[in-house]
C-alpha cells in the first residue's frame, strides 16, 4: 500500500517549488501543507534544521529538496527526471541552480530584515555576483541541458531563474537571451503556472 505523503512547503520557497513541480511532472499523489516556517515548531522533531521543503512519508522524514525530488523520481512510474546518459552534468546543473536560490534567499533576508544602515553591503554584492556568474555559466551550457524532454536540471534552473526575477531583478535577461526565451516557454507549462509564488511570511 502507498504511504501517505505530506509535503511541508512555503508560499515562496524556490526549493519547495522545485519539489512541487517534480511531483506534478512525475504525477506523485501527495498532500501539500503551506506553513509559516518561522512558527512551525512541530517540524523540529522531524527536521532539526526546521526547513521547507520537508517530506513526510508515513512516519519517515525526507529532508532537503534534492532528496525529496530523488525520492519522488524513485517511486514514480513516469520516465526518470534524471537522465542516465548525462547524470553528473544534470546533478551539477541542479547544484548550481540551488546555489542561485541560496544566494537569492540570503540576499533577500539581508535586505528585508535589516534596516539599510545595518545591511552588509559587501555580502549583498557577493550574493549578487554569484547569482549573475551562475546564470551566465548556465547560458554558456544552454545546449547541453535544454533537451526536448523535461528533466530535473531544467526544473531547477527554471525555479532558480524565476526566483531571481521575483526577489532580485530580471536584468539578468538582457545578457542571457537563450535562457530568457527558454524560461518564457517553460513557464507556460501548467506545472510552472500552478506553482507561482504566493504571499510570503515575515522573516523572524
Ligand atoms: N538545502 C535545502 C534548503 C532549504 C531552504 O533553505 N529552505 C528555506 C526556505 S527557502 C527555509 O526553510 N528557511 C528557514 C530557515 O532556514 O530557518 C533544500 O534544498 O531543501
Amino acid at each position: 500500500m502507498l504511504e501517505n505523503l505530506i509535503l511541508y512547503n512555503g508560499p515562496t520557497s524556490p526549493f519547495g517549488r522545485k519539489c512541487k513541480v517534480a511531483a506534478l511532472v512525475l504525477k506523485i499523489e501527495h498532500q501539500e501543507e503551506k506553513i509559516n516556517i518561522y512558527k512551525s515548531r512541530f517540524l523540529d522533531e522531524h527536521n532539526p534544521l526546521r526547513q521547507i521543503p520537508t517530506l513526510m512519508v508515513g512516519n519517515k522524514t525526507i529532508t532537503d529538496s534534492d532528496n525529496i525530488c530523488l525520492y519522488f523520481d524513485s517511486i514514480s512510474n513516469a520516465k526518470s527526471l534524471f537522465p542516465k546518459e548525462r547524470y553528473w552534468d544534470c546533478m551539477t546543473m541542479i547544484s548550481v541552480a540551488n546555489g542561485i536560490m541560496e544566494n537569492a534567499v540570503n540576499r533577500f533576508i539581508e535586505m528585508s530584515s535589516l534596516p539599510e544602515s545595518e545591511q552588509r553591503h559587501v555580502a549583498i554584492e557577493r550574493f549578487e555576483k554569484k547569482i549573475l556568474r551562475s546564470i551566465s555559466w548556465m547560458e554558456n551550457k544552454f545546449d547541453e541541458f535544454t533537451k526536448k524532454e523535461i528533466s530535473m536540471d531544467q526544473i531547477a534552473v527554471a525555479c532558480a531563474l524565476d526566483y531571481t526575477s521575483f526577489r532580485f531583478s530580471n536584468e539578468w535577461k538582457t545578457q542571457n537571451p537563450k535562457l530568457t526565451n527558454w524560461l518564457e516557454l517553460i513557464t507556460e507549462n501548467e506545472y510552472m503556472k500552478k506553482t507561482l509564488p504566493g504571499e510570503s511570511f515575515k522573516y523572524e
